[in-house]
């Protein structure tokens, strides 16, 4: 950048960051503004010696894509600088970036406190495919620290937070919570899924490691499924050369390229997210038919305050019921017109979706009531349509209740 006095603002960072991949080996200047895409699986090697060293560990060439690609590289750099982590590994999906980062911390015999609401398929991983593997997990309500506190045994090698919470958008308070974990030497992960680190930067606040499914806002087009890690170098380069070289969930280099494109207007997509979301807030929480509404920029959230303190901002994220319950919510997914019934989230298109019986289907009957997904619960990702026309397209609906 220049201005050396100058500490460029996120978007800028968001659209500069650092410049990449930018002179052939003949020395003649690329400069290309868009980051190219390096399609290719192998990279040559000088002569057998070279391979050799670069197989040691002794030259850092390139090798193969499902260990790194100048793309991915790119795409990792930016995300460790916008996350402020030293390092950063893209690989195919969040629920990659999820086992690829439990399997870093933790052998058969481990043991990890998680949050007791998370996206259904993390839930899964952990009750149903890391037991198998002789990896257990005790999941806790987080919004009271003392409860990680309490779960912690002496075989516990990892804290896994997801802040806010899919879909019942709960805080877990980052600090209180990584001073618990690592008064005994246990690193704490955050999904940023939600927030994104235009909003919270985890590592910040004392989490050691950050994990983003960048099928959403990070892409934020709906066209993309990866998922992404950030930490500290040394714990990146054991996930990158133990895990994901044998497990193999690699990103492609085109679907790194689209993430970077994605990036550049990450700032910009997530204020209007936000500023649509706190208008339909508003909307719903008026509403006659409509029995609650959960979404951390409203006061009557009841962790509205620790929302403001960790975080700058509230998200594109709403859940609500209304009057009727799972029927009554059906009702409203059958007949919108321009949200679109679907899950995922982050997009730029407005997507409603019932996380009882899709996202969180993975959940049991008990446990949705346990962990507090209502059966009607509804769960809306604002998109960037103008706000009036989402708008009228819930109010239509509702109306049909
Ligand atoms: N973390 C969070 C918070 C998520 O919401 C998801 C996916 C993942 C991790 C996994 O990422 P993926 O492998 O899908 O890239 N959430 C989804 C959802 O709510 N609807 O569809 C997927």
């Amino acid at each position: 950048m220049k201005g050396k006095d100058r500490n460029p603002g996120f978007a800028t960072l968001c659209i500069h960051g650092k410049k990449h991949l930018n002179k052939h080996e003949s020395g003649r200047p690329i400069r290309a503004v868009s980051t190219p895409i390096f399609q290719s699986s192998t990279f040559a090697f000088e002569n057998v010696a070279h391979g050799a060293a670069v197989f040691r560990g002794e030259d850092p060439s390139y090798v193969y894509t499902r260990l790194g690609n100048p793309t991915q590289t790119a795409l990792e750099t930016e995300l460790a600088y916008l996350e402020k982590g030293e390092a950063a590994l893209a690989v195919a999906s969040g629920m990659a970036a999820a086992t690829t980062a439990v399997l870093t911390c933790c052998r058969s015999g481990d043991h990890i406190v998680a949050g007791d609401t998370l996206y259904g398929g993390t839930h899964q991983l952990f009750t149903q495919t890391l037991p198998r593997m002789g990896i257990t997990v005790t999941e806790v309500p987080v919004q009271e620290p003392a409860n990680v506190a309490a779960a912690i045994t002496k075989k516990t090698r990892l804290v896994y937070l997801e802040t806010p919470a899919n879909p019942t958008l709960v805080l877990s308070d980052i600090p209180a919570i990584a001073e618990i974990a690592h008064r005994k030497g246990i690193p704490v992960l955050v999904d940023n899924t939600f927030c994104t680190p235009y909003l919270q930067n985890p590592l910040e606040l004392g989490a050691d490691i950050v994990l983003h499914s960048a099928t959403k806002y990070i892409g934020g087009h709906g066209d993309t499924v990866a998922g992404i890690l950030v930490g500290k170098a040394d714990w990146i380069m054991t996930a990158r050369m133990e895990i994901l070289r044998d497990v193999g969930g690699c990103i492609s280099p085109f679907n790194a390229w689209l993430l970077l494109r994605g990036l550049k207007t990450l700032p910009v997509r997530m204020d209007r997210h936000m500023e649509n979301a706190m208008e339909i807030a508003h909307f719903l929480s008026y509403h006659p038919k409509v029995t609650r509404v959960i979404y951390p920029g409203l006061k009557t959230h009841p962790q509205h305050e620790l929302a403001k303190r960790q975080q700058r901002g509230f998200g594109g994220m709403i859940s609500f019921t209304v009057q009727g319950g799972r029927e009554a919510g059906s009702t409203v997914m059958d007949n919108v017109q321009l949200c679109t019934l679907a899950v995922s989230l982050g997009d730029v298109d407005t997507l409603i979706e019932h996380p009882a019986s899709m996202t969180h289907s993975t959940y049991s009957e008990e446990e949705l009531v346990r962990v507090g997904i209502d059966p009607g619960l509804v769960r809306l990702s604002v998109g960037l349509e103008n706000v009036e026309d989402i708008i009228a397209d819930l109010r239509q609906a509702l109306a049909l209740i």
